[in-house]
């Protein structure tokens, strides 16, 4: 099951304990080493949006732990580093203080979330002409720990909106190379999917109802993927009797969830077009045509329409 959302406690690894050691030759000093540093934690952002799932399983990281360190002034080990794999558009959330630490926003992006607790000093270090045969070594500190909340928002150039069954997902498998589900019922796409054309993210959201911003249908949960969104492709079906009032809709709950939603750009996609009529088609363009500067109605079993929304797409990133 797609994952959003979870909670994680990571802990960089404990350093070494130095030891207590002398020479083996009689009068020969304190030779104790040191411990070796604990592994830091290390978040990277990486471009697969099911990563939260992982965190179904395992809910606790740590870092190795550095070794003890050995006799002759051998400092142990230093614990490896861990490294945790996380979805681009990840928000990384401080549990206790509720601060956002880190916002994972570029691919490869890597950050040190917890050090690795120092390693301890061993008896050698200790030495000092007044006291030449210490016989005390540090334990090694715990590495930092930190509960975290992650919060995926899908990062996408282009989300393709709009009621249940409106024809999203048969669009995204059209521009992209994507395999979102399509079937002839509504709330067949459960988790949002990203396609990529021409090296733009293309994301496929859940049909959204009126009063998914309370909750209803699949939720409030989706409306935050829209928010990273940078411009909206809106499919109304040409099959509506009304789609004023389709439109209406899904304005209503984006504007409900944030008022910043209807700020973005939006192309109205008249989808399912060679189900009707060129009559029907022109009267459902012209209720809409005050609504966005692009208005075009599209059939993924209409090559040409399929080729005009992609060059306008690519006029959009280039504006
Ligand atoms: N004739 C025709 N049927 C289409 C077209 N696009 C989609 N459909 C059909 O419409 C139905 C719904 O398509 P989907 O792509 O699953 O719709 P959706 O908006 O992703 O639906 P949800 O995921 O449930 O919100 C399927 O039976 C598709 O085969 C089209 O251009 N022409
Ligand atoms: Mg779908």
């Amino acid at each position: 099951m797609f994952k959003d959302e979870a909670e994680i406690s990571v802990q960089g690894g404990r350093g070494g304990a130095g030891i207590v050691s002398f020479g083996k030759k009689m009068g020969s000093g304190p030779d104790g080493g040191n411990g070796g540093h604990g592994g830091g934690v290390y978040l990277v952002a990486v471009n697969d949006i099911t990563l939260l799932t992982q965190f179904s399983t395992q809910t606790v990281f740590e870092a190795e732990a550095g070794a003890v360190g050995g006799r002759n002034r051998k400092t142990g080990k230093d614990g490896g580093d861990l490294v945790i794999m996380l979805p681009v558009g990840t928000t990384v959330i401080d549990k206790k203080t509720k601060e956002i630490l880190f916002e994972m926003k570029r691919i490869d992006q890597r950050e040190l979330i917890c050090k690795g607790g120092k390693g301890g000093r061993g008896n050698y270090e200790f030495r000092s002409p007044r006291r030449t045969t210490p016989e005390f070594a540090q334990k090694g500190l715990p590495g930092e720990k930190k509960n975290l909340i992650l919060n995926l928002k899908l990062i996408a150039d282009f989300g393709l909106i709009g009621l249940p069954n409106a024809g999203k997902s048969s669009l995204l498998n059209e521009l992209t190379n994507a395999k979102s589900k399509v079937a002839h019922y509504p709330f067949t796409t459960l988790i949002p999917n990203l396609g990529v054309f021409n090296g733009k993210v293309i994301a496929d959201i859940p049909g959204l109802i009126e009063g998914a911003s309370e909750g209803r249908g699949l939720g409030v949960s989706f409306l935050k993927h829209i928010e990273k969104v940078s411009i909206l492709l809106h499919c109304i079906s040409s099959e509506t009797t009304d789609p004023q009032a389709d439109y209406k809709i899904i304005r209503k709950e984006l504007g409900h969830y944030n008022k910043e939603l209807l700020k973005k750009p939006e192309i109205i996609l008249i989808t399912k077009s060679d189900l009707t009529d060129q009559k029907t088609i022109e009267k459902v363009m012209k209720k809409l045509k005050n609504k966005a500067k692009n208005v075009l109605p599209v059939s993924v079993y209409d090559w040409e329409s399929i080729e005009h929304l992609k060059t306008i797409i690519i006029r959009f990133f280039r504006s």
